[in-house]
Formats: structure tokens, sequence, C-alpha cells
């Protein structure tokens, strides 16, 4: 039970395939206390059965592009949990004219603003808001991708957004180690979730991925959700401002397994 009396937060469960119904249920089995925030009224509905299967009863309303919508989150948290142990940040978005076409012909400075705002300003938005209620040894975690120092088809200016939440992770833990607060980012391979599934090509993507990664294949939500239970349990408590790759090994792979057959 690496989680037992620890309270943690999770964002972004859209529904039963998004990565955090992974963490969600990693965290529950390993005896954390959860609660959740959900973007809009429309995904209370996908959330509702999950967080009853993790025994929650906390579910907030939180979309991250309204200061408002935050602090009232963490306003009505507080009056259930006074102090907390951390917060799951697994939200992403850019505008979908964004993620098709040539990176330098696609890329608008509202597409741009969009994308940094929800996907790398809000994990600090939201670190700022929990930040009075933190328990000493607190973890807070985002989720991030290999787009951030590397080039991939069509992912485009959300790359330079998760470069710029990667530093923020790095700047969020300089700036909490000394209240004892951990902040760390899973960078995960590729995952058929809801976000992936507007993306064209995102099947071939899945097949190039397993060519390519040394265990052969993609990884699951359940496996980015045991590293999150890791990371934000006391087993973690030297790891700070870290980026851990779950991805089947493909970030370090400079060619596909198959380079020299025939
Ligand atoms: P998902 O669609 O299940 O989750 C994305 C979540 O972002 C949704 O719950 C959505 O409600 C939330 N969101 C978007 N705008 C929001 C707003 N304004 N306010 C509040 N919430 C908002 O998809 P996912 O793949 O589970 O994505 C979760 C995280 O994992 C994202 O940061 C994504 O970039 C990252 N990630 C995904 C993959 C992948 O291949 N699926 C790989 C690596 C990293
Ligand atoms: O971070 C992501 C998902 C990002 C995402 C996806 C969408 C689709 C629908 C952000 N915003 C939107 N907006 C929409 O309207 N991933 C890591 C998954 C992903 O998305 C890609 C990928 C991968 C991998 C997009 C293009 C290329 C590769």
């Amino acid at each position: 039970m690496l989680l037992k009396n620890k309270k943690i937060l999770i964002s972004g469960l859209a529904n039963k395939y998004s990565i955090a119904a992974g963490i969600a249920n990693s965290m529950h089995r390993e005896g954390a206390e959860l609660a959740f925030t959900y973007q809009n009224e429309r995904l209370l509905r996908n959330l509702k059965p999950i967080a009853e299967n993790c025994n929650s009863k906390i579910l907030l309303e939180c979309d991250v592009s309204n200061d408002q919508s935050i602090e009232t989150a963490f306003v009505e948290l507080g009056k259930i949990w006074p102090n907390f142990d951390g917060f799951v940040h697994s939200i992403g978005f850019a505008p979908a004219d964004q993620l098709e076409g040539n990176f330098v012909d696609v890329t608008t400075r509202e597409g741009f603003k969009i994308a940094h705002d929800i996907s790398s300003y809000s994990f600090t938005a939201m670190a700022k808001a929990a930040k009075p209620m933190l328990n000493d040894g607190s973890a807070l975690l985002t989720l991030t991708y290999l787009g951030s120092i590397k080039t991939v088809p069509n992912y485009n200016v959300m790359g330079l957004a998760k470069a710029s939440l990667e530093a923020n992770t790095r700047f969020l833990a300089a700036s909490m180690g000394k209240d004892n607060v951990r902040v760390n980012a899973i960078s995960a391979g590729p995952i058929k979730t809801l976000a992936a599934s507007g993306v064209k090509n995102f099947k071939k993507m899945l097949s190039e991925h397993s060519k390519i990664a040394p265990l052969g294949r993609t990884v699951t939500t359940e496996e980015v959700g045991n590293v999150a239970s890791f990371l934000c349990s006391d087993y973690a408590s030297g790891i700070t401002g870290e980026i851990t790759y779950v991805d089947a090994g493909f970030n370090i792979a400079a060619m596909p397994l198959n380079a020299y057959e025939e």
C-alpha cells in the first residue's frame, strides 16, 4: 500500500480510457483517498462511475482556462480536505487545426497561446492554488510527451507547450522544495485516449512505436498509473524535478528493432 493515508486530487479524467483513469485505479489500489476535478458537466457522467469505484465522493468542476473556476474548485476542496498530499495534472489541449499540417504554416498566435495556457500554465496555476493546503511530503505530478524534446509529425505547437511544461516541472520543483513538496512529470508513450482519438494517423503512430521501442509494444494507462503511484509515494522522497519516461524504452532507441533484417 504505497499511498496509505495520502489524499490526492486527480484532474483530467474524461473517460475510462484517460491516463488519469489508469492513475486513479492504481492510486486507489495503493490505498490513497482520491478527489477529482472535471472540465465541464458533460464529462461528469463518465467520471462518476470511476470515482465511485475508487470510493470517492469528491467531484469538483475546474476549467483551467478560467482563474475563477480554479479558485472555486480549491476553495470547495478545502472545505472537505483542509490539507492534502498532492495532485495529478493530466490536462493538455491545443485547437485541432494546430495539430495537422506543416508546423510553420499551421501555427497561429492564438493556437500557440491556448496550447501553452491550457497545457503548461495550468500546472503552475493549480500549484499556486494548492500550495497553502499541501502537507509536508506532498507530490505534484504532470503528464508530458516526447514531442517536447524531439520533433513528431503533427504534434506541432503541443511540442512547444510540453517543453514549457517540463521546464515548469523543474521551476516548480525548485520553488516548492523548501516546503518539502516534490514536483515530477511522466513522459508517456502514445496511448489511444480521447485526446488521441481526434489525431490523424494515430494507429500508424502506435504501430511505428512498437517497431522502435525496446519492449516491442506500446504502454498501457495501468503502467503509467503505477509509476504515478510510485512518484507520489514516499518511496520517491528523493526524486523531484524529474521527467520519468514510461514509453517501453522508445526514447532511448535510435533505430527500429528490425533495422538490419534482410
Ligand atoms: P484525455 O482526453 O483522456 O485527457 C485530457 C484531459 O484534459 C481531459 O480530461 C480534458 O477534460 C482535460 N482538459 C482539456 N482542457 C481542459 C480545461 N480547459 N480545463 C480542465 N481540463 C481540461 O487524454 P489523455 O491522453 O489521458 O491526456 C492526459 C495527459 O496526458 C495530457 O496532458 C496529454 O498531453 C498527456 N499525454 C498523452 C499521451 C497519449 O498518447 N494519450 C502521451 C503522453 C502524454
Ligand atoms: O498530448 C497528446 C494529446 C494532445 C492533444 C490532442 C488533441 C486532439 C483533439 C491536444 N489537443 C487536442 N485538441 C483536439 O482538438 N498526446 C501526446 C497524444 C498525441 O497527440 C498527437 C500525437 C500524440 C502522440 C497529435 C499529433 C501527433 C502525435
